[in-house]
């Protein structure tokens, strides 16, 4: 069990909330001397930053922009002095990709991992009813014993300089919200929920968690505020007749109360919006509510102009109108758990998620997509510091799943990105980590992971892991882009031949496949890049998920444009987006949108076999 809850920050009738959210101080710390000069106490300069954001774009200065290191922010906080007798929390959201965090000189907390939530109890070290500095370190510096995985170099003029084994720009910073809580000494810690249908009806099966021993009672109100269903105990059911269920775009979303009593007087409450639904695997088949699905959508990215990986409620809205729009009903949080606001989204709007752990770069190499096309076995999993890697991945598995579970909206665990799979080595990490996922999900809900370009049916060693088969495939674009189409689509043919052969009597599903295009450029007849070319990509590689029909969705790579690394492979950033970065429609966003409103939910649904 995790030390502290990851459940959202709310205001109920025992829980305060107070955004911290704004401008902080900020400073650079190039040696690392911020330590040894109390910068822990508060510390000298003027430059100020908003949280969240990524520090990275704001700056003119290359040796700012690409800082790899320690960097410091700081914030004056005020403590109320009604909230004595609570326990006062600060929560951060993210802090990438690890943070120190002390409060008036105290260190109170310290955090691996650069995109999921961790809290710092501050409630012995505040002053109340007056200002109190909050001091965060943050390191941005990428390693083989964390994820995602990368190297940090030096550079001749002494500066270190991050070197990702993935592609997305090294963003970091606190680019998530941070809070100050004060919740009940005894309170709600977590909760777990699992559905069953019978007929109109749901059962409900919970158990909560509390950091004392009172009754819990738990109480569900419907859309209209209507109490629908009760139950006393930690541990319990709640019958739902004629339950509303949370389909693809018509969710319906009940709201689910937990309070601890003693005897009359409540002692903590947690509010939290739920939704009715069930999500497995059957043969080929992947139903949601018993009924079959076909997935549409996309890999995103968290990441726009200016505020990089920062969350921007603004983009958020815009991207969900663009994916109703297109007809897409489903996304991967590719290759990171994406802010908690985009899953409160999507529950909202009936979007699926297919939520994924931040295990990206678990392959040596900065283009893994092209060395990978060149079928170059690698043994990534065989290094000596694999073993503090597993601890690492395994953690954030845990917290990942201990911070989703409850939304409706994510109907599968995608547990590593593109790895290494062709090694012995490889086999006894997966199975870790995927047993570890199925241990922890009260729903059990699929597990996956996303297979780079050469692992293929005789070479990769970890497919049999998955419940859904995900393929990332660029024929037709890394392999014989161009005139040579022809030739991608004949071996995109015998890969698919190979699989088909194997008879797994598992879905497929693609998610990623695409081709780098410029917003600017046309060109008749097509060039690779061109607007043109992206749609005679599209149209072959359809094609070939349509004559499949095991293949059960595609996830199209990317939503849209974003920054990388600079490189020869990349034009200030990776170009594979359906919109630009700035969210504007490529011509591939109109034939996607006429191929995807075509498509029914239950596409391919009587063909569920071999
Ligand atoms: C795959 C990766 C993804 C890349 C994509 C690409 O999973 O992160 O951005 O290919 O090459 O290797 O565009």
């Amino acid at each position: 069990m995790l030390a502290y809850s990851m459940l959202y920050p709310t205001v109920t009738l025992t829980r305060r909330v107070v955004s911290m959210d704004g401008m902080w101080k900020f400073a650079l710390d190039e040696k690392s001397e911020g330590e040894a000069q109390r910068y822990v106490e508060g510390f000298p300069g003027k430059d100020m930053i908003p949280v969240p954001a990524s520090f990275q774009d704001f700056y003119t200065e290359k040796e700012i922009r690409e800082y790899t290191g320690d960097m410091w922010y700081e914030k004056d906080m005020f403590v109320p002095g009604e909230w004595e007798g609570k326990d006062v929390i600060i929560r951060f959201a993210a802090a990438t990709h690890r943070a120190e965090v002390f409060v008036n000189g105290i260190k109170v907390a310290a955090h691996e991992g650069g995109f999921l939530p961790f809290c710092a109890k501050v409630t012995d070290v505040v002053r109340y009813n007056a200002y109190n500095k909050v001091v965060v370190k943050v390191n941005n510096e990428l390693t083989v014993t964390n994820i995602p995985c990368g190297e940090t170099i030096t550079l001749s003029n002494g500066r270190k300089m991050a070197k990702p084994y993935f592609d997305f720009y090294n963003y970091s910073g606190l680019q998530r919200s941070v809070h100050l809580m004060a919740v009940p000494k005894e309170s709600v810690h977590d909760i777990d929920l699992a559905y069953e249908l019978n007929g109109g009806d749901a059962k409900i099966s919970y158990r909560i968690k509390t950091t004392g021993e009172h009754p819990v009672q738990v109480k569900l109100f419907d859309e209209d505020g209507k109490e629908t269903a009760s139950a006393k105990g930690k541990e319990g059911v709640l019958e739902v007749k004629a339950a509303h269920l949370w389909e693809v775009h018509a969710a319906y979303l009940y709201k689910l109360s937990v309070r601890i009593m003693d005897d009359a007087e409540i002692v903590d409450e947690y509010e939290q919006q739920i939704g009715i639904r069930t999500v497995e695997v059957k043969g080929t088949s992947i139903l949601l509510n018993g009924k079959p699905i076909y997935l549409k959508g996309f890999g995103k990215h968290e990441d726009s102009d200016i505020v990089g990986r920062g969350f921007n409620m603004g983009i958020m809205k815009r991207d969900f109108e663009l994916m109703k729009w297109i007809g897409a009903n489903s996304f991967r949080t590719s290759h990171y758990p994406y802010s908690e606001e985009i899953y409160q989204m999507a529950d909202r709007e009936g979007f699926l998620i297919i939520d994924e752990v931040p295990a990206v770069g678990l392959f040596e190499s900065l283009m893994n997509f092209m060395e990978a096309s060149t079928g170059k076995q690698t043994a990534f999993f065989e290094k000596e510091t694999t073993p503090v890697l597993l601890k690492a991945h395994l953690k954030a598995v845990e917290e990942m799943i201990t911070r989703d579970k409850n939304h409706p909206s994510v109907i599968a665990w995608s547990l590593l990105n593109e790895p290494e799979t062709t090694s012995d080595a490889a086999v006894p990490y997966f199975k870790e980590i995927f047993d570890c996922a199925i241990e922890l999900d009260p729903q059990k809900r699929p597990r996956t992971f996303a297979l780079v370009m050469n692992s293929v049916p005789g070479v990769c060693k970890c497919y049999q892991f998955s419940d859904i088969i995900a393929l990332n495939r660029y024929y037709g674009w890394y392999v014989k882009g161009g005139n040579e189409i022809c030739d991608a689509e004949k071996m995109f043919r015998e890969e698919m031949d190979a699989w088909k052969a194997l008879n797994l009597d598992k879905p497929f599903i693609f998610s990623e496949y695409g081709a780098d295009t410029l917003g600017s450029e046309h060109k008749l007849p097509s060039v690779m890049w061109s607007q043109e070319y992206q749609k005679e990509y599209l149209d072959m590689t359809h094609g070939v998920f349509d004559s499949y029909d095991f293949v059960k969705g595609e996830q199209i790579w990317n939503f849209a444009d974003f920054q990388t690394t600079e490189g020869i492979m990349r034009v200030n950033g990776n170009k594979k987006g359906v919109f630009t970065r700035q969210r504007q429609p490529k011509d591939a966003a109109y034939l996607l949108k006429d191929r995807w409103t075509k498509i029914p939910l239950d596409y391919k649904k009587e063909k569920d076999s071999f």
